[in-house]
Formats: structure tokens, C-alpha cells, sequence
């Protein structure tokens, strides 16, 4: 990975309102937040992904969750601009708050729950997102992504820098 990726702390606004928080701990290792959106409330410690960087400056980040969510960014650092394809199975479309939880502790029940399904037909969400918040943290802090997201101090998400 390309060393401007590594230990980015990003918070997010997609176009359509939902605010996500991404904190790249490795080069092969996400945590995250969801603010706001269908699966407002989930959060997730040590989700493998997979990230390469384009020669313009731009970086992908690409995983599947054991959910069977899927999602592949594109991050724009220079120009706060992030773009966002997220492949959810039916299951998750239909009922986004089975998943709205700290995944970590409820790993069984996500691959229970995603090979019960059903998958398909998948519903493609395509947005892009202005970031709102960068910083560069260390590698590898767990304190980064720590709590979930309603443990926050108020207005949290919100900070722009
Ligand atoms: C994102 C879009 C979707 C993201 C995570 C997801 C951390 C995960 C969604 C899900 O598992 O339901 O930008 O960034």
C-alpha cells in the first residue's frame, strides 16, 4: 500500500446523508463506524481489505464482510472526495438493523444470518461522499475505533478539519 493510506482516520457524508467512519490500522486491515444510514450503529474491528493506489493519487480499498457485504471504495484524498459501491445481499437490504450492531462480538450469528440469506437479487448502492475529517494516526491503535458510534461525544462526527 502506498504509504498516504496508512493510518488515515477518515470520517465521510455520502450524497445521500449516510456519514461513515474509516480508520485504515494496517496495510491490509480496516476498523470502522456507521453514523447515519440504513446500518447506522454498526461497527467493525479488523476487517481484512484489499487496497491498491492508482497513478493519479487515488486508492482502493475493497473487501466482502461476513455479512456478505460487499464494498469497494475509491479514495480521493487531495480532493476530500471518496466514492463508495456497496453490494448487499437481499437479506441485509430488507433488514439493515440485524446487521446495525458491534460485529466483533456477533460473528457467528453475521455468517448464520449471511448463509440463511437470501443474496439476490443484490442491491448495488452507488454514491459518492465528501470527507469531511482527515487525520494521520499511528498504525496499528486500537483506540482509533474503540466504542460504538452512539458513545461518541456529542457533535463528534461532525468535525471538519
Ligand atoms: C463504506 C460503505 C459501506 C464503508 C463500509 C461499508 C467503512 C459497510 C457496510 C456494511 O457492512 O453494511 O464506505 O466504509
Amino acid at each position: 500500500m502506498n504509504d498516504a493510506l496508512l493510518g488515515k482516520h477518515l470520517i465521510y457524508l455520502y450524497d445521500s446523508g449516510w456519514r461513515y467512519e474509516l480508520y485504515v490500522k494496517n496495510a491490509t486491515t480496516i476498523d470502522y463506524r456507521i453514523h447515519s444510514g440504513p446500518v447506522g450503529g454498526r461497527w467493525v474491528k479488523d476487517q481484512a481489505v484489499h487496497t491498491a493506489r492508482l497513478d493519479s493519487g487515488a486508492h482502493t480499498l475493497s473487501w466482502t464482510e461476513p455479512t456478505g457485504t460487499s464494498v469497494a471504495l475509491v479514495v480521493d484524498l487531495e480532493h476530500r472526495r471518496l466514492h463508495g459501491a456497496i453490494f448487499f445481499p437481499r437479506w441485509v437490504w430488507d433488514d439493515p438493523a440485524k446487521t446495525a450492531c458491534f460485529q466483533n462480538d456477533h460473528l457467528d450469528r453475521m455468517t448464520a444470518l449471511r448463509d440463511l440469506g437470501p443474496t439476490y437479487p443484490v442491491e448495488v448502492v452507488d454514491e459518492s461522499a465528501r470527507i469531511t475529517f482527515i487525520d494521520q494516526r499511528d498504525t496499528d491503535d486500537e483506540t482509533v475505533i474503540d466504542r460504538a458510534p452512539d458513545e461518541l461525544p456529542d457533535g463528534y462526527a461532525d468535525r471538519t478539519r
